[in-house]
């Protein structure tokens, strides 16, 4: 066995390993750390007799795996907080948007911006990600909804990951309004995606997945469908914003093209939970804009629950509907508002999230998985959920390396 480059002891690990029950914790443990990845864990009892080139004590702070924020829209110009004054003044989210305020505020700022100015906002948001302890998350184009605007989003949002170390999965949402040159047209718009922008993205690379917005202020189930085969017929995964207003049969549809996840869910039925179930298709919760825009039509957790689908939550990062910055937050509103346990949010954060995200290398503690690791001044992983707007993270690792944890 060769020597390992880090050796962590006096550890308590948080594992969520599939199946394991509480936490899958292990106390007084150490972790072995080879080329980035977890060559050993378990209790330093056991631990074999192999050198390493560095050691240090943890101090019995606790190690999850590094949070994995599976859903954010990090990457626009401008903010939407006089629409939120608006909102709270009495004014709908509909009712903005028809009169020209909505995504389209956000899509004007950002096709005017420069990928300089769009970069140095979404490494902000991206630091104060990290600082959470979030070491991998997704990011949606579609604020520039034309060719261009969309390539220049979904380039800084590459970008990133070349600064703050983490990893950014990439994901074309050209579907998520229906641009101005198109009004009237979104038969056209899905087209010129499908024959023109959907090839020029794969071609370069650009985009990890697909996703598009279900909902009758958006985009019908026909035409995602159309989207969504030329998607794979690139090799491209999907994934949908599903049931969030109303019940399009968004999870249906999603589970019909073996999407990786379908996202928000308030208005899902039974069959759509059943569907996915069929499919594998992960759920992924959103309680940031389940609150900010303040719904009363809860997901169905129960149901979702009982037939075994799993359930991650993210942030939802987007100047309308989910200005948060903090996945943390997302789990401890997910476990108030939605009811899931400490330790099923914790587990939607980490390995449900890899998950949605189609990530099989990272999200829980096990020898072979990245060496992506949040530890934590906490006496319990349970307090995760359970502080509000607390700063527990000692250290980050990032495929075993320290990342730098400065907001700026
Ligand atoms: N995700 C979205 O894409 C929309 N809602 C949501 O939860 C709208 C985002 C926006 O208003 O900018
Ligand atoms: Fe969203």
């Amino acid at each position: 066995m060769p020597d390992w480059d880090l050796l962590l002891t006096d550890a308590r690990l948080a594992t969520l390993r599939n199946g394991a029950r509480d936490y899958g914790v292990i106390e007084d443990a150490a972790i072995g750390i080879q080329d980035g990845v977890l060559s050993w864990l378990g209790p330093r009892a056991a631990l074999p007799a192999v050198r390493a080139k560095e050691t240090r004590s943890l101090a019995n702070r606790w190690v999850t795996p590094a949070l994995i924020d599976c859903h954010t829209h990090l990457v626009f110009a401008g903010d939407r907080a006089g629409e939120f004054e608006q909102r709270l003044r009495g004014a709908s989210y509909a009712d903005i948007a028809r009169a020209g305020g909505g995504i389209m505020a956000t899509v004007r700022a950002t096709r005017a911006a420069t990928a300089d100015e769009l970069f140095a906002s979404a490494l902000a948001r991206a630091r104060a990600l990290l600082a959470d302890g979030v070491a991998t998350l997704e990011i949606k184009s579609g604020y520039g909804l034309e060719l261009e605007s969309e390539m220049k989003s979904l380039e800084v949002a590459r970008r990133i990951a070349t600064v703050t170390g983490q990893t950014i999965r990439t994901t074309l949402l050209a579907a998520h309004a229906v641009p101005p040159e198109f009004s009237g047209d979104a038969d056209r718009y899905i087209e010129l995606i499908c024959e023109q922008w959907l090839p020029a993205i794969a071609a370069r690379r650009l985009a990890d997945a697909v996703d598009a917005y279900c909902e009758t202020i958006a985009f019908s189930s026909a035409q995602i469908a159309t989207l969504f085969a030329r998607a794979r017929q690139l090799g491209l995964p999907v994934k949908l914003h599903a049931d969030q207003l109303s019940d399009g049969n968004g999870a249906a549809l999603a589970a019909e093209f073996s999407a990786l996840s379908a996202d928000h869910l308030e208005y899902t039925s039974a069959t759509g939970v059943q569907a996915m179930r069929a499919a594998g298709t992960t759920a992924v919760l959103l309680p940031g804009a389940y609150v900010s825009l303040q719904e009363t039509q809860l997901p169905p957790i129960a149901a979702l629950r009982k037939a075994g689908v799993p359930m991650a939550v993210a942030t939802d990062c987007n100047p309308g509907t989910s200005p948060l910055l903090s996945l943390r937050t997302a789990m401890a509103l997910a476990s108030r508002v939605f009811g899931l346990t400490a330790e099923e949010s914790l587990a939607a954060a980490t390995r449900n999230a890899a998950r949605a995200l189609g990530l099989a290398d990272r999200g829980t503690l096990e020898p072979g998985k990245r060496a992506d690791l949040a530890i934590w001044n906490i006496d319990h992983p349970r307090e995760l959920s359970y502080w509000l707007g607390a700063d527990p993270l000692a250290s980050l690792l990032i495929a075993g390396q320290d990342a730098s944890l400065r907001r700026s």
